[in-house]
């Protein structure tokens, strides 16, 4: 009755974490998802919570994080009801990258993120000698990183919108697909304990 009951019920909300080193570009991003318009940003101190309507009877939440040294010690604490990673990149400052991917394979090997989907935006194209997606999937070496969830490296720019459509349309999918999988093990535990 139980198992009757999720094929049938519908995942309405999903939280997302948007995570990368400061300037990446997250808070643009977000304000740009939201509105369609380019903000002018200050250093988030802190955190941004908005919610958005993806699809129909669906919302996401992006809790996007502050990305400075001190803020970065904190981003555990906000792990736990991920569904969704959503990682940033500049990809025109190749001398950060691998500070970058020090502190996304922290976060990766955190057992609260454990197999949760990371969608990483390789932000910044409309720079001169921006890496393109497919070397900063190797440069982040994704393959190994990642092997245990659903991932997805999408180029975009945050300022003309280029490429955020295409993100989000597959951050939807595969937190939806995360949150579903989730609710299903939670009833077979309950099924477990009866
Ligand atoms: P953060 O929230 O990750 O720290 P912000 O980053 O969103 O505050 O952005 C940091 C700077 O990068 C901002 O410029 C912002 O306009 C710029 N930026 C964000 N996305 C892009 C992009 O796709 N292309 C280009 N060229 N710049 C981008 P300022 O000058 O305000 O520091
Ligand atoms: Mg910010």
């Amino acid at each position: 009755m139980g198992l009757q009951n999720t094929k049938h019920s519908k995942v309405k909300q999903a939280n997302i974490l948007m995570l990368g080193l400061d300037s990446a570009g997250k808070s643009t991003l977000l304000y740009k998802f939201k509105c369609n318009e380019v903000f002018l940003t200050t250093p988030t101190i802190g955190f941004n919570v908005d919610m958005i309507e993806t699809r129909k009877d669906f919302t996401m939440t992006f809790w996007d994080i502050g990305g400075q040294q001190k803020m970065r010690q904190a981003w555990c604490n906000f792990l736990e009801n991920a569904d969704g990673l959503l990682y940033v990149v500049d990809s025109s400052d190749k001398q950060r990258l691998e500070e970058s991917k020090k502190e996304f394979v922290l976060i990766l090997r955190n057992e609260f993120i454990k197999n949760v989907p990371v969608i990483v935006l390789a932000n910044k194209q409309d720079l001169p000698g921006a890496l393109n997606a497919e070397e900063i999937t190797r440069r982040l070496n994704m393959k190994k990183y990642c092997s245990d969830r659903n991932w997805y490296v999408q180029p975009c720019c945050a300022l003309t919108g280029e490429g955020l459509a295409e993100a989000l349309h597959t951050l939807t999918t595969f937190a939806k697909n995360y949150s579903r999988s989730k609710e299903t093990s939670m009833i077979f535990k309950e099924i477990e304990t009866l």
